[in-house]
């Protein structure tokens, strides 16, 4: 396998992680696959970033209890380096519902269930180059993405 390309992702320990004392084990699997921290932050955010962060999910029936969940307390912004790391972190996450993801996943092996109404799944991880760009901006906004 030939094909390379390093790449930076926006990664958060959410609110339950910080809560339940998992950013050490997260940051530990992330540094075991091989990626480096290059930025850490960590923050209560409040409902203006959430906004921009989740504007996607604009008007779904989850959307107000995620953004609730996620000012709940302090959580943990990393920007993650290395190749092909914006796909290769959701696959070290897993599935959205931490019901059926993968055993040896951060949400298969670490995450208890749905925490209804919203899923408390440990984890955000951008979903694309274009995400992943805009994620950074948005949380770091200090840094120079070159490009
Ligand atoms: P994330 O954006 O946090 O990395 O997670 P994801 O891509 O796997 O999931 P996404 O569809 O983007 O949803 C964002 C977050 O909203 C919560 N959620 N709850 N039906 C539900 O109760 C529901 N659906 C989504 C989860 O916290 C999910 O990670
Ligand atoms: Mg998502």
């Amino acid at each position: 396998m030939t094909h390379t390309q390093t790449e930076r992702t926006l990664v958060l320990v959410k609110p339950d992680g910080v809560r339940r004392g998992l950013i050490g084990e997260i940051i530990r699997r992330i540094e075991a696959k091989g990626y480096r921290i290059a930025e850490a932050h960590l923050r209560t955010a409040d409902r203006d970033v959430l906004t921009h962060h989740y504007e996607e999910h604009k008007g779904k029936p989850f959307y107000e209890p995620l953004v609730s969940f996620m000012s709940s307390g302090p959580l943990m912004a990393l920007v993650v380096e290395g190749n092909r790391v914006i796909e290769g972190f959701r696959s070290l996450a897993g599935t959205t519902d931490p019901t059926t993801a993968a055993p040896g996943t951060i949400r298969g092996d670490l995450a208890r269930d749905w925490g209804l109404p919203v899923a408390q799944n440990l984890v955000h991880g951008s979903d694309s180059p274009q995400s992943a760009q805009r994620e950074i901006a948005l949380w770091f906004p200090h840094i120079h993405q070159g490009h």
